[in-house]
């Protein structure tokens, strides 16, 4: 997957990235990142790129030319094959695991980041694909958005994660928050490990854990809880017992 990303602020995307699992899967060359500075692409002296908005209000916009020259600069080392451009912004659907998944699959990603009270509507007509926010809060710009959105959506890509946290063991794959988990030592300032996962017995520490996983999605996400117990609505509920065969009954 490449990632470009528009924005003023490339630093600031470059640093964050750099590091961490992304920054090794970068130089494994699963990934690569080119953060594109819009500055570059203004037509004015004064590299000026944000200008006041028509019909007044409070801010300033940023200005159609730079956005759409950086994207053109950015399509064309591309090639023929469109990509894909996520505008990062509040007025956007609301990023989840699913959409990483499907962003996942693309193999060139144009990222647009937003700054001051946003961007030009024209130029966003004619760039933009897709429009996403990452939650229902007011940040000061598209970047840190960017960051999360390349950080979920590379960790989908095979190669990135190692082996053990892979993607589909993950908490969310089944709708439900992650049980408690716990390490050495035995007992820790008087709290003892659930006495069950010492038990070697695989079944029911797995039973268990899926109850562990229901109790704490219905405490702390009864969204999530509700979609599961719509999924399953059998769960929980004692299993119907077999009936007693009686004298009067034949095997068959
Ligand atoms: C005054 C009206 N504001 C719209 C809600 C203006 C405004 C606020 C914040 C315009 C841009 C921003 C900066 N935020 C983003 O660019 C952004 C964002 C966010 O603030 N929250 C969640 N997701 C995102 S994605 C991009």
């Amino acid at each position: 997957m490449r990632f470009h990303v528009l924005t003023l602020f490339p630093e600031m995307i470059e640093q964050g990235i750099a590091t961490s699992i992304l920054g090794r899967a970068m130089d494994r060359g699963l990934l690569s990142l080119e953060a594109v500075n819009i500055r570059d692409y203004t037509a004015s002296k004064h590299k000026k790129v944000d200008d006041y908005t028509y019909g007044g209000g409070a801010g300033m916009l940023m200005q159609a030319q730079p956005v759409y020259d950086a994207w053109q600069a950015v399509q064309d080392r591309i090639g023929d094959r469109k990509a894909r451009v996520v505008y990062m912004t509040p007025q956007g659907a609301v990023f989840n695991q699913s959409i990483a998944r499907e962003l996942a699959q693309e193999e060139d990603l144009i990222i647009l980041c937003g700054h001051y009270e946003g961007i030009d509507e024209r130029v966003l007509e004619e760039i933009v694909t897709d429009n996403i926010s990452i939650g229902d809060y007011v940040l000061t710009g598209g970047e840190l958005p960017a960051m999360v959105l390349i950080d979920a959506v590379s960790r989908m890509i095979p190669g990135v994660l190692n082996n053990h946290d892979s993607a589909e063991t993950d908490s969310f794959m089944n709708g439900l928050l992650e049980y408690p988990q716990y390490s050495r030592p035995e007992e820790w300032r008087g709290k003892k490990v659930p006495e069950i996962l010492l038990s070697g017995d695989h079944a029911k520490v797995d039973a268990w854990r899926l109850d562990q996983s229901v109790q704490r999605t219905r405490e702390r996400r009864p969204d999530l809880y509700q979609a599961f117990m719509e999924a399953h609505p059998d769960y929980g509920k004692p299993k119907k017992k077999r009936r007693k065969k009686t004298g009067d009954q034949e095997n068959l």
